[in-house]
């Protein structure tokens, strides 16, 4: 009879918060999240950053990033929908935008 009771400690992740401009938002969302440096960001690019920060599901929350994030629904974060990547980045990169 096992004594595991499914109870699992969770360690919590650092909160720290990393501030940064709107300005200086831009060039992290192309330094750390445009790989191919096209200057667009795709699902794919999404996915792989989630993954690195080591989340789960990085597909699922790439494109539920990209839903609220491609307002023009071209398949792509452009150049001008990149300031809708800030609420991504805050839940996903504790990224905070400063002003
Ligand atoms: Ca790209
Ligand atoms: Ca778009």
């Amino acid at each position: 009879m096992g004594s595991d009771m499914g109870i699992h400690k969770r360690s919590i992740k650092g909160t720290s918060k990393v501030a940064m401009t709107m300005e200086e938002f831009k060039k992290w969302v192309l330094r750390y999240l445009d790989a191919d440096q096209d200057g667009k960001i795709t699902k794919d690019e999404l996915a792989e950053a989630v993954r690195r920060r080591g989340e789960w599901f990085p597909v699922l929350k790439a494109w539920k990033g990209m839903r609220s994030a491609d307002s023009n629904r071209n398949g792509v974060v452009d150049d001008i929908e990149i300031t809708n990547l800030v609420e991504f980045a805050q839940k996903h990169f504790g990224i905070m935008i400063i002003s």
